[in-house]
């Protein structure tokens, strides 16, 4: 009899624990769910999941970064989101089993997170009211009273027929409740999200770029060797890199978007709505532009047809003097509207180079994850020290004053692009035949050129390859080789050297803090 009591006893108990731990997971869906219906309203940046991990982006490590960026590329933020969403599955399952036996401690333990996720939301950079906490505080009560109705449902209680239970019928109603309020309020607020950046999208279907006063200079003849596997000499705009630190894609409304432009040295202070710089004489500019967060051999460097205003005719038309000639600000601070900072000399934006506000990538208008409506571009420095997205403002300051945002996590003040060459072609481990192999690929050196590429087959001596025409300084170089492969395993090794006669150096450097060298090579099998 004792045994036969037991059995019943503890399949009870079994049943409960796992009611407990999916009451702990229907109180996180309910308060994700209403956090996301709310962030609706208020701003999609504001809800708990993005305002965390945004917060998390800032704080990771500079060296975790890094090698997330390399490992995960532009879905480093899904990886991350799926993070978050499985740490808060795993704590809302110990609130579950928490609240078994302590219901009011349970509860509150939802509304922590609560406080978490508003703290996060309002001290982001693009926060500018304390309404961002409501999202997280309102679904976390909601998640918290999910959990504690549930939990009423889950105490020990006499149960008809005698013995001990509890509410089975009653928790089952209340729960599929919960889950079917917490679906309609997500799908609801998902799709109300979605639908929250209409009038910047179109804001963006209406602009017609026109021509530009000064057109790109005719691509030559012959910029893309016909090689199979090598890269488009223009990557086309939906193969375009993405790097940046947005969980959310800003999405700005190019009507009511202003650019100010001020600080040390500017005589006249200015704000540029996006019809004003549609209006200026604007100059169309084929850049290419890298990440220093590039390995060597990788792929975070892309080449475009650009369309914007020359930013040295704004900074001068604001009375702002490079150092060179004896302006005080040796540092333009650009600042995005999700809170980026980056920073750029002087007298780079202002030596003729083409730097510029680019309002268009191959003939349309930004897409958004480019920077719409507006993004800088200097031809020669790495996109964290010059090609800010979504810009706002530009401030005029010196480099002892102002650290940007990559510089106060240890990247460099300053960086020029690094002489690089990359091998498109055979890809690693491939298996050619024996016989002619067509190894190809690019080189950049941007705003100083690329005057040779050489390869080298195992320790053999360096042979030049065959450089296809150059389009102009500022973009990358496509070369091939035809090599006369013979059976064996062989490595493949490139060298660039750019037009100022440095040849691209051998020694071995992490992207950390100003960029990766050495040199780049693939490893072939021939049958
Ligand atoms: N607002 C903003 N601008 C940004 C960044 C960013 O994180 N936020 N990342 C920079 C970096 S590191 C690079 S390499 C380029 C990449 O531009 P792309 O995404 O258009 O290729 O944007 C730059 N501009
Ligand atoms: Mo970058």
């Amino acid at each position: 009899m004792k045994t036969e009591r037991k059995v019943p006893r503890r399949h009870v108990d079994r049943w409960r624990v796992a009611a407990g731990a999916l009451s702990g997971l229907l109180a996180g869906c309910a308060a994700l769910a209403v956090a996301e219906l709310l962030s609706a309203a208020v701003r999609p940046e504001s809800g708990p999941v993005v305002a965390v991990g945004g917060a998390a982006i800032d704080r990771t490590p500079t060296a975790v970064k890094d090698w997330a960026i390399q490992r995960f590329g532009t879905d480093d933020k899904l990886v991350l989101q799926a993070g978050i969403l499985a740490v808060l599955a795993l704590l809302a399952l110990v609130l579950g089993l928490l609240v078994l036996r302590r219901r009011r401690v349970g509860a509150a333990g939802v509304l922590l997170f609560g406080v978490i996720g508003a703290v996060a939301a309002t001290t982001r950079p693009d926060s500018t009211s304390l309404g961002d906490a409501v999202p997280s505080l309102v679904g976390s009560v909601a998640g918290a009273a999910v959990l504690y109705v549930l939990a009423g449902r889950l105490v020990r209680r006499a149960v008809a027929g005698g013995g001990e239970g509890w509410d089975r019928r009653g928790f089952l109603i209340a729960a599929s409740t919960a889950a079917a309020a917490s679906a309609g309020a997500g799908v609801l607020g998902k799709s109300l999200n979605a639908a929250s950046g209409k009038d910047a999208v179109a804001s963006r279907a209406g602009v017609v770029l026109p021509g530009p006063a000064s057109p790109a200079a005719r691509v030559p003849r012959g910029v893309q060797p016909r090689v199979p596997g090598i890269s488009s000499f223009v990557t086309p705009t939906k193969d375009f890199y993405r790097v940046d630190t947005a969980l959310v894609v800003p999405k700005v409304n190019a009507g009511t978007w202003r650019l100010r432009i001020h600080g040390k040295g500017v005589t006249h202070e200015g704000t540029f709505s996006f019809a004003d710089l549609l209006r200026r004489d604007l100059i169309e500019r084929d850049i290419t532009l890298t990440c220093v967060s590039n390995e060597v051999g990788g792929p975070y460097a892309g080449n475009a047809r650009w369309i914007g205003v020359p930013l040295a005719e704004l900074l001068e038309e604001s009375g702002v003097v490079p150092p060179s000639r004896g302006g005080p600000a040796d540092q333009l601070v650009a600042r995005s509207v999700d809170g980026m900072t980056i920073g750029t000399p002087v007298d780079d934006v202002m030596d003729g180079r083409d730097a510029m506000l680019a309002l268009g990538m191959n003939g349309e208008p930004l897409p958004f994850a480019h920077g719409f409506p507006v993004r800088m571009l200097v031809p020669g420095l790495y996109g964290y020290v010059s090609a800010c997205k979504w810009i706002r403002d530009i401030e005029l300051t010196t480099f002892d004053d102002y650290d940007p945002y990559w510089v106060k996590r240890d990247w460099a003040r300053k960086a020029p692009v690094k002489t690089q060459s990359r091998i498109d072609t055979p890809k690693p481990f491939a298996r050619p035949e024996a016989g002619t192999v067509m190894v190809a690929g690019v080189a950049w050196a941007q705003h100083r050129g690329i005057d040779k590429v050489e390869v080298r087959v195992d320790d053999g001596p360096w042979r030049p390859a065959d450089l296809a025409a150059e389009d102009t300084r500022d973009t990358w170089r496509l070369w091939s080789f035809p090599w006369e492969a013979t059976s064996g395993g062989h490595t493949l090794t490139v060298r660039a050297t750019d037009r100022t006669g440095t040849v691209q150096t051998g020694k071995r450097a992490r992207t950390i803090p100003d960029g990766a060298s050495g040199r780049h090579s693939v490893v072939v099998t021939v049958d």
